[in-house]
């Protein structure tokens, strides 16, 4: 059994559409915590550093203009696997190829607003959770 940690954002789109709630219950309801959370909304400088591994590439600036559009809800999960598990929650990227029941089939509006970001490896997890979390923010239990 492996406890992990995974970064998950609600995005901007799904903050504006009173979704935090519903997201966070699908969350719990997979058997994931919520270990740390809050509220920030992202400078241009902390959303191009969060998602640097995408500079260059055509959506780049458009996924920059979207994620400083407006607040965003920030979590630290905690659970089994939850890396796999969380991704398998989110859904595929593009909501026509997410499966049904996935959090980005059901609330996603298009590639771009596509409610959820989880991380992809463990890698990116650590980087992701020291990016917008201190390790006393970090409430494991
Ligand atoms: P995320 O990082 O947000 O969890 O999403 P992901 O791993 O499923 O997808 P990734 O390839 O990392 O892309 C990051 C975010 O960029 C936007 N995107 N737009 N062709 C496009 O217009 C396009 N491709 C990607 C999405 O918001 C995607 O989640
Ligand atoms: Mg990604």
């Amino acid at each position: 059994m492996t406890i992990e940690r995974t970064f998950s954002i609600v995005k901007p789109d799904a903050v504006e559409r009173n979704l935090i709630g519903a997201i966070y219950q699908r969350i719990e309801s997979a058997g994931l915590k919520i270990i740390a959370a809050k509220m920030v909304h992202l400078s241009e400088d902390k959303a191009k550093g969060f998602y640097a591994e995408h500079e260059g590439k055509p959506f780049y600036d458009d996924l920059v203009a979207f994620m400083t559009s407006g607040p965003v809800m920030v979590q630290v999960l905690e659970g089994e696997n939850a890396i796999a598990r969380y991704r398998e929650l989110m859904g595929k990227t593009n909501p026509e190829e997410a499966a049904c029941g996935t959090l980005r089939a059901d609330y996603a509006q298009s590639m771009r607003l596509n409610s959820v970001h989880g991380s992809d490896s463990p890698v990116s997890a650590a980087r992701e959770i020291a990016y917008f979390f201190a390790e006393d923010e970090i409430c494991p239990r």
